[in-house]
């Protein structure tokens, strides 16, 4: 190729993706106009989760993902049950998967409020009378909103783009107004700012670990709420830059997954204080077989452990999950980077659309 062709497609690569950059680019300013939109939703929503015996949460792809984030986020602090499941195992299993006693509240997310498995799974719920329903999404004036008895959403969140980056993050911010009851104070302020802190910090690296294509084999690690977080970061590269991404349990990579680790794998570790020291050697065994490691933590590891190559620190001083969503801005920046490495256009991923209308 000469260099004029080559500059030029360099040139395309860099532009492709323009919606995408701009979601997550955006992601500081609309968390702060969610919140604000969200503290008034919430002083109207007529339900506490814990006046019930189960909380079923249900989405699908990112939005499943996102209900598992908050499902274990809910158990953590509740004696009741709290369980999240894909929408289609009710529509598939009900008779399996629903409560069969007791109070239950089904939190139905989906950004686009018209994904058929979701309304369906809504609709199965409501015929049973078993419990209300609760919709979060960027759509209120979608069907999803219709059929559910209440409603959070984060319309300012909404996007072009395929892939769902600012929704996902938006609609956690809902998820997680609805598990506190309210917004504690100067949240959309602190968030803000510490989002497009990262943004800043943290564009340089995503970059070079995008470009990086011999890494060509990428494990997102989470325990806890931050599994599902692992899964919709594994999701993003697997969308965005077709790539081969796997998502595990931190512990889990152990028994069995770690035979296909090797220099050719990406190990991206969103990590917790709790199992922190259980956590850390897990990373220092992948190290070992020649991986690359990349840990996100609120807690600092300035003393560099020889077995973490690059680091993202967040905010400690945020309320505990309050700041998860922090936890997925470079694995955004990183997929897109590597799409653009990769000449594909992130705005366009082969197969998908981004809505799912068929059972
Ligand atoms: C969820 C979904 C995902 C898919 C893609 C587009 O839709 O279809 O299943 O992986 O990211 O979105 P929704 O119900 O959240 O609108």
């Amino acid at each position: 190729m000469s260099n004029s062709r080559k500059g030029k497609a360099r040139q395309t690569g860099q532009t492709r993706g323009a919606h995408t950059e701009g979601e997550i680019s955006s992601q500081p300013i609309v968390w702060r106009d969610s919140l604000a939109g969200l503290g008034i939703q919430i002083s109207s929503l007529p339900l506490d989760w814990r006046s019930c015996d189960h909380v079923l949460l249900v989405g699908c792809g990112s939005t499943y993902y996102l209900a598992l984030w908050a499902g274990s986020l809910i158990q953590s602090q509740w004696s009741g049950r709290a369980e999240a499941i894909p929408s289609s195992e009710v529509v598939l299993f009900p008779e399996q998967r629903l409560p069969r006693d007791g109070r239950t509240l089904l939190v139905a997310v989906s950004r686009s409020g018209e994904t058929q498995e979701t309304l369906r799974s809504v609709e199965y719920f409501s015929r049973r009378r078993i419990g209300k329903t609760l919709a979060i999404t960027c759509y209120p004036d979608r069907r999803l909103a219709h059929i559910t008895d209440m409603v959070l959403s984060t319309p300012t969140a909404q996007e072009e783009s395929v892939v769902q980056t600012r929704s996902f993050t938006s609609m956690m911010l809902a998820m997680a107004t609805f598990i506190d009851g309210g917004i504690p104070p100067d949240l959309g302020d602190r968030l803000q700012a510490a989002g497009q802190q990262l943004l800043d910090t943290h564009a340089e690296l995503a970059a070079m670990l995008g470009a990086e294509l011999s890494l060509s084999h990428i494990v997102t690690l989470g325990s806890g709420p931050l599994f599902g977080l692992a899964c919709e970061a594994a999701l993003k590269l697997k969308e965005m830059s077709l790539t081969t991404s796997e998502s595990y349990h931190t512990l889990e990579v152990r028994h069995g997954p770690m035979s296909m680790v090797g220099a050719h794998t990406l190990i991206v570790a969103l990590l917790t204080r709790e199992a922190r020291q259980t956590e850390l050697r897990v990373l220092s065994d992948l190290k070992s077989l020649g991986a690359t490691t990349l840990a996100i933590s609120d807690y600092d590891l300035s003393d560099s452990p020889h077995f973490i190559d690059h680091h993202v620190q967040l905010p400690s001083d945020l309320p505990p999950f309050w700041r998860d969503p922090l936890y997925l801005v470079v694995p955004h920046l990183l997929a897109l980077e590597r799409t653009r490495a990769k000449g594909l256009d992130p705005d366009r991923p082969p197969n998908l659309t981004a809505v799912v209308r068929s059972v």
